[in-house]
């Protein structure tokens, strides 16, 4: 049976604490002096492929050792990342954990200890979560970046990739979302994905790539928060396992269109030709070709979305 989106059971584990407390964790001052992933220059995408350091985001490659604030090689800066959900609790930005369900090392795949790990291989790791019914489920990933442009930022373009393995009966559903500064989260529902339910029969890691360009204004030195957020979507045993990888992230600067101001365009391998003819979007015809050159054996879905538009037919909602 195909499940429904438990919008609130995010806060299961964090039940006490609440949405106030939940908050707090995300947008309380931890440190006076907070790294996140500093966005320095308009109209500039910035990667993290988790197989290189990235200053204030991770240490050289990515290894599944956890998170820090001064991050040793393999670890995620947690000034900059938060993971929540899992069975040893919920990362604070600013905190150390490199230990448990945080810390699970790499693994090509095919675990059975639920937590956080650097999937992948030597040359190509994502950031990975095994879920289990006690790890992610519900979880998100957060990841914060900081408007250093000197200006505000009126658009932001992210892209990702999505990987999973599908290998167990159950169904695991990826959301997206974002927040500005102290704001609520606006969840992207055409970017969801869900990984199928009935496991493969030679089981390998897939790949869905992801990209929205958003009209949003982030003020100079405000804060941009992207979030993945999991959960059980149907199925019973074990969970198939996920990953995030390839994000790139960049900061436009506020323009006037003659588009509504609620205009929103999602994409997933979004044509060239279709972007082509929206002059206001050229820079994001830039951003989609560059990304289709390797992504022929990946699963892709296109969708040019206002807000009453449904999401692509594949990813079930
Ligand atoms: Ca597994
Ligand atoms: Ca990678
Ligand atoms: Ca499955």
């Amino acid at each position: 049976m195909v499940g429904t989106w438990k919008r609130t059971r995010i806060t299961r584990r964090s039940a006490a604490a609440g949405l106030a407390g939940i908050a707090a964790v995300l947008f309380g001052g931890h440190r006076a002096s907070r790294a996140d992933l500093v966005i320095a220059q308009l109209n500039s995408a910035h990667h993290v492929t988790f197989d290189a350091a990235v200053p204030d985001v991770l240490a050289g490659p990515f290894a599944g050792l956890g998170l820090d604030p001064l991050p040793q090689p393999g670890q995620l800066d947690s000034d900059s990342w938060a993971v929540l959900g899992l069975k040893d609790g919920d990362s604070a930005f600013g905190g150390s954990h490199a230990a448990g369900a945080f810390a699970r090392g790499t693994s090509a795949g095919q675990v059975a200890t639920g937590g956080m790990y650097a999937f992948g291989s030597a040359v190509d790791r994502w950031l990975g979560i095994q879920p289990t019914s006690l790890d992610f489920t519900p979880g998100s990933v957060l990841l914060r970046a900081r408007n250093a442009t000197g200006s505000t930022v009126g658009r932001f373009e992210v892209a990702y990739d999505l990987r999973y393995l599908n290998d167990q009966p159950r169904a695991t559903g990826i959301r997206f979302g974002y927040a500005i500064d102290g704001g609520p989260f606006v969840d992207l529902a055409p970017l969801a994905f869900v990984t199928p339910l009935g496991p493969d029969a030679s089981p390998g890691w897939k790949t869905v790539g992801r990209s929205a360009v958003i009209d949003g204004l982030i003020p100079d030195v405000g804060r941009l928060y992207l979030r993945w957020l999991g959960d059980d979507f149907g199925g019973t045993g074990a969970r198939d396992e996920i990953g995030i990888d390839n994000l790139s992230l960049a900061f436009s600067p506020l323009v006037v269109s003659p588009e509504p101001a609620s205009w929103v365009l999602f994409s997933a391998g979004v044509p060239a030709f279709w972007l082509a003819s929206r002059g206001s979007n050229r820079k994001v015809s830039t951003i989609a070709r560059s990304r289709s050159a390797n992504r022929s054996a990946r699963s892709a879905c296109t969708v040019n979305v206002r807000p009453t538009r449904r999401p692509c037919s594949s990813d079930k909602w």
